[in-house]
């Protein structure tokens, strides 16, 4: 092994110890000062919106996890550099590990409730760091050897010192008598990194608020949701109603937030004659409903899953808004979540008399966490973006010519009621099936419009009325079945649907930037 490379590599190793070290004092600090998660979140909120939305696209709800190993692979390249530099200069590798800190610390601390201790995860961070690269390059240079002096350079000389490896120090033509030493080194590091990080983690989320969350009695809500009629379910098709475990997941949070309702409140300010706040108990005695209401991701592509639908259980925000009285020209709620995410939605919707509800239940379990624990919000007819705020902490009444929400200003639109959408769920995109018989299914939705109908149309043909199966009510999405007779040969299936208003989703396709895609499913399958 060059020597070059053993310094590479006891770099990485000692910013693996790093980021260890650093997910210990966070379990103090909070999980969000961790550097990773740190420099994570200031990724999500400074990307470009397109590069987000392509993530998104491409990445789907796995989006956070390909960020934060793209991170750490960034990091491990530059620790890797760090380490050759440091046969050169003890100095500027200090350097590269001093950036490495104030890059993880600048995070930390302008992380939205940054506490006061933010700072302390990357600095000890890069302190482990350069002690563990200083040890393991004392290890990495063969005593006696012609690179020696980078050995005493940055074992016994301390930093600054410059040894003879400076001219020449990948060239190794001895074979090298340290290497079990170093190998060893490098293992305990690898070892001490993975221990640390994992019990970091582990404590984090002995301190996460899973407890508070098992110990929440739902109380019993005033009006009960319909039961769901056994014909809304259709053979093949997408669960009617997705589980919590299986309910997609789209937010900014790196780690969720965790909120714990003894401590949570609710502000309701702004442009109010009566500003209101609202604790756990305030809540918990307020009027609850349980409502099926079917949640759309505005980033969902057309054919896309990043689709649920859930019972809730809630208190109706319109009452909430009634009794902090608008003032005229509030026609915007911005919902303001515990880590500064914000939505708006227009005040004349979440008062109009809709089941928009402050949720704190999910299919009879309080809100999982990554959902929002303790309370979000839930409004039939609107994307996400703009009506869903998870871990919500405050409603301020404002004006949309005044206030612009966190995706506003990343190119989306300020408004964005539910397009009228459908999908075929079978046959999937590529299938295999035998000649005869075949029943085309899917879903469709277009909340708080409902869905009137919905068509199929195969290989071009004429457009046919398909069956819609029963739904719980206009805010849910509605599954539909149409019986077709098949050919051997290649074909292709496209549906489109018509809501209530008799409206029907248009043909042209758009993407979901500025406020939902548009066009029509399509799946094309072999009949053999
Ligand atoms: N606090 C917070 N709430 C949020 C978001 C977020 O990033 N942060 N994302 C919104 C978006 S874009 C969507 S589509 C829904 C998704 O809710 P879910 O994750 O429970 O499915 O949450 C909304 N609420
Ligand atoms: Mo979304």
């Amino acid at each position: 092994m060059k020597l070059s490379v053993r310094a590479g590599l006891a770099g990485v190793a000692a910013a693996a110890v790093a980021l260890g070290a650093a997910e210990v004092v966070a379990v103090a600090t909070g999980p969000l000062s961790a550097p990773l998660l740190a420099v994570g979140g200031v990724v999500v909120d400074t990307v470009p919106g397109p590069v987000k939305n392509a993530a998104v696209a491409v990445f789907g709800v796995h989006d956070k996890t390909a960020l934060i190993t793209g991170t750490a692979l960034l990091l491990a390249a530059y620790a890797y550099g760090v380490g050759v530099l440091a046969l050169r200069s003890w100095r500027w590798a200090l350097a590269g590990i001093a950036l490495f800190g104030a890059i993880g610390v600048a995070a930390a601390v302008t992380r939205h409730d940054a506490g006061p201790g933010a700072a302390l995860p990357a600095l000890i961070g890069a302190a482990v760091a350069a002690l563990v690269l200083r040890l393991l390059l004392a290890q990495a240079v063969e005593p006696g050897s012609a690179t020696a002096g980078v050995a005493g350079a940055v074992s016994a000389d301390g930093p600054g010192g410059h040894g003879p490896g400076d001219e020449d120090v990948t060239d190794e033509p001895q074979p090298w008598a340290g290497r079990r030493r170093f190998l060893r080194g490098l293992g305990i590091a690898a070892a001490l990194a993975a221990v640390t990080g994992v019990a970091g983690r582990l404590l984090t989320g002995r301190r996460a608020v899973t407890a508070a969350r098992n110990a929440v009695v739902l109380p019993t809500p005033v009006s009960p949701a319909r039961p769901v009629p056994a014909a809304a379910q259709v053979r093949g098709v997408t669960p009617y109603v997705s589980t919590n475990e299986d309910f997609y997941r789209i937010d900014t949070a790196l780690y969720p937030p965790q909120v714990d309702p003894a401590a949570w409140q609710l502000r309701v300010h702004g442009m109010v004659r009566n500003p209101i706040t609202l604790t756990w108990a305030d809540l918990l005695r307020r009027p609850m409903i349980e409502r099926y209401v079917t949640l759309a991701c505005v980033s969902n592509e057309v054919g896309g899953d990043l689709i649920g639908n859930a019972r809730w259980l809630g208190t109706p925000v319109k009452a909430l808004l009634d009794e902090a009285d608008p003032l005229p020209g509030a026609d915007q709620v911005v919902q303001r979540s515990v880590d500064g995410w914000t939505c708006g939605s227009p005040t004349a919707v979440l008062r109009d008399g809709r089941d928009a509800l402050l949720a704190i239940g999910m299919n009879g379990r309080p809100l999982p966490v990554e959902h929002g624990f303790p309370v979000r919000l839930v409004v039939p007819g609107l994307y996400g973006y703009v009506s869903a705020c998870k871990w919500v902490v405050e409603l301020e009444l404002t004006r949309f010519a005044d206030f612009d929400a966190y995706w506003v200003p990343r190119g989306w639109a300020q408004q964005a009621p539910i397009k009228t959408q459908s999908r075929i769920d079978t046959p999937r995109d590529g299938a295999k099936r035998p000649a005869g018989p075949l029943v085309v299914a899917g879903v469709a939705w277009a909340q708080h419009r409902g869905i009137a109908k919905v068509e199929v149309q195969l290989d071009g043909g004429a457009w046919q009325v398909a069956t819609l199966a029963d739904t719980v009510s206009a805010d849910t999405w509605r599954q539909w079945f149409l019986p077709w007779t098949v050919t051997p040969g290649r074909h292709t299936l496209r549906v489109r649907a018509t809501d209530t208003t008799g409206g029907t989703q248009p043909s042209t396709p758009a993407p979901p930037e500025p406020d939902g895609a548009t066009g029509w499913h399509s799946v094309t399958f072999t009949v053999e």
